[in-house]
């Protein structure tokens, strides 16, 4: 661990801790990104060499890829039906532990898997935490069908709304538009400051061709947050 960059030790803390909450027998959602990976890793490790008995419902095709190399059992949403617990990252969460989630594309299968499950840990580095959502842009997956249409509505709806930006701007991976698991695009908008997240949310969902936002209001339970000075905080 000592080779580790400073966010990188406070992530790998945040996941190592988090990982005290899997019992043997749970049915666990793998959340996406780096801090999540690091999660991944350790459970694998437990796996393989305490004989840690679990089954893995991951929320993208790259946590799939992860989790199968590292030792763990995967199995389908549909499989597990319902499931003890879920650990994922987060690109922000504030006092109310409301999260803005999705940078790493995945927030569809994320907020599913979150949503059903007991109990959502999320594992983050200090520098995630924020007085008021929306620093980070915030990650909105809509059909590729008229998604320029969608685009306007967006912003246009938006300007009713408690934020202080609404520009929306379309996620290029390569040369093209980023596509997701499910073959839809991600807006990123730029909304700067989110007064009210949850009103926010609801609005944007009920637009035609939005599919679904990263802006996770009342499913977080609990928050361990890593340092790089080795101290973890369990909010
Ligand atoms: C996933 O990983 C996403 O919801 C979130 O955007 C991202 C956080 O990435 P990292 O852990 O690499 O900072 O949870």
């Amino acid at each position: 661990m000592s080779n580790l960059s400073p966010v990188d030790r406070a992530k790998f803390i945040a996941a190592r801790r988090a990982c005290d909450y899997v019992e043997d027998g749970m049915k666990v959602g793998l959340g996406t990104g780096s801090t999540a990976a690091w999660m991944v890793r350790q459970l694998g490790e437990m796996v393989r060499e305490d004989g840690l008995r679990i089954k893995g419902v991951p929320t993208s095709s790259r946590t799939a890829h992860l989790a199968r190399e590292t030792g763990i059992e995967v199995i389908s949403l549909d499989e597990a039906k319902w499931l003890d617990l879920t650990i994922d990252g987060a690109d922000e969460f504030d006092g109310d532990l409301a999260l803005i989630k999705g940078g790493g594309g995945a927030l569809l299968q994320e907020k599913i898997v979150a949503t059903a499950s007991d109990r959502m840990v999320v594992i983050a580095d200090a520098a995630k935490e924020v007085q008021a959502l929306g620093a980070f842009p915030l990650p909105v997956e809509v059909v590729p069908f008229g998604w320029q249409t969608t685009k306007a509505l967006v912003e246009e709806t938006l300007a009713g709304v408690d934020v202080l930006g609404r520009e929306a701007t379309l996620r290029i991976s390569g040369d093209g538009p980023y596509v997701t698991d499910e073959g839809n695009y991600i807006l990123d908008l730029a909304l700067r400051r989110i007064g009210n997240p949850w009103q926010t949310s609801l609005v944007l969902n009920q637009i035609p061709g939005v599919v679904e936002n990263g802006l996770f209001v009342d499913v977080c339970d609990v928050v361990v947050i890593g340092r790089p000075d080795g101290v973890v905080e369990v909010r």
